[in-house]
């Protein structure tokens, strides 16, 4: 068989072969058994050398036709298979958009957050700072600073967690109240502040009572700042949080850093103030402790005590959604129970 009988015949046999090819690996195993350096086509052409040199253009033209026929070929069918297995994929992904997602279940802001967010949104329309506090503090700011020295015997009513002898979990937000004092530069306006944060004592947990919980200090320094100021904050703070009726009431207590110091009852928002449950048969519900501050926690923050006077108060917002939302135990805010936290969507 002369050689262009031979390229003709290898050709035939080589489409047949592509034809039933099923993947692009196939067709390139084709590729190189008939184009490659070892291949039936380049292995015919060898015989080149025994044709008489006229008939080698003639043969070399066929060559050509034939391998490029066959490049031709193997790279369509190529492209066929490549697009026929991207079908099948894309078949196979077929993302429903129509089907329905899964549920994200959603939470929701923390009870106590909202309680304090209420209260800060109070104060801050009343042009007060919000000023946050550290956590761990020094002996130093949490008792020496608010009047209370060493071996005072107030200091046996916070005990606390101590981390060296001078470095402590803060027992209240109290502390704060000689770090903005110090800071504070009376020539530019009064200091008027309010500082939420955790506080941590080493108080037994029970029904009122938790090892952590919040407070949020208040503290207006400035010129002729007297009691009737603190008792009509107050008096707005109580109505905001408990309803438009509510009355407040100042009791005598005592508390180092203030003098006087009051503990501050609201008029019950259960019965009004006759007497029920809620408020023990009393009419009336403490809420806080507060008072004037007094003059040597301003004069240990350098703050002349002559010609600036004021108040502070501190509460817990804990014991205020308990008393709001008629909660018996404390330790439900902190037990992270879903069917406990939702009951307290917030409005709008
Ligand atoms: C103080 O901590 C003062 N620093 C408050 C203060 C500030 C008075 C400024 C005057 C001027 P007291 O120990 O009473 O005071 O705590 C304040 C509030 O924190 C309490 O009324 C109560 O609501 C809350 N509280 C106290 N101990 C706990 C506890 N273990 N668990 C939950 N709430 C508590």
């Amino acid at each position: 068989m002369g050689i262009e009988e031979q390229l003709t015949t290898v050709l035939a046999k080589a489409v047949i072969e592509a034809d039933k090819a099923e993947s692009v690996k196939e067709l390139e195993t084709i590729r190189v058994s008939y184009l490659g350096k070892k291949g039936e086509i380049t292995s015919v052409l060898k015989g080149v050398k025994d044709v008489a040199p006229e008939q080698r253009p003639v043969i070399g033209k066929k060559a050509n036709e034939v391998r490029d026929e066959l490049t031709t070929l193997l790279s369509h069918k190529k492209e066929r298979l490549e697009k026929e297995a991207l079908e099948r994929q894309l078949e196979k992904e077929t993302i429903d958009v129509t089907l329905p997602g899964k549920q994200v279940s959603k939470g929701q802001t923390h009870v106590l957050t909202q309680i304090m967010e209420e209260i800060e949104d109070l104060f801050l329309g009343m042009g007060y700072q919000i000023i946050e506090g550290n956590e761990v503090e020094s002996d130093h700011y949490n008792f020496e600073r608010v009047n209370l020295p060493q071996n005072h015997p107030a200091r046996d009513m916070q005990d606390t967690f101590y981390i060296t002898p001078d470095v402590l979990l803060r027992t209240h937000t109290s502390p704060i109240q000689a770090r903005t004092l110090e800071s504070h530069d009376f020539s530019k306006g009064p200091l008027k502040m309010i500082s939420p944060g955790k506080v941590y004592r080493r108080d037994t947990d029970d029904a009122t009572h938790s090892h952590q919980f919040h407070q949020i200090e208040g503290m207006v320094i400035a010129e002729n700042i007297t009691m009737a100021d603190l008792k009509g904050t107050l008096e707005l703070l109580a109505k905001k949080m408990f309803g438009e009726d509510r009355e407040i009431r100042l009791r005598p207590s005592y508390f180092p850093f203030t003098e006087p110091s009051v503990e501050v009852d609201v008029s019950c928002f259960k019965c009004g103030g006759t007497g029920c449950n809620v408020c023990k048969g009393t009419g009336w519900i403490e809420i806080l402790g507060a008072g004037m501050t007094h003059p040597n926690v301003l004069e240990m923050s350098g703050v002349d005590s002559t010609k600036y006077s004021g108040f502070a108060f501190g509460l817990g917002p804990d014991r205020i959604a308990m008393l709001k939302y008629g909660v018996d135990d404390i330790r439900n805010f902190y037990l992270n129970d879903q069917r406990f936290l939702k009951q307290f969507k917030r409005k709008g």
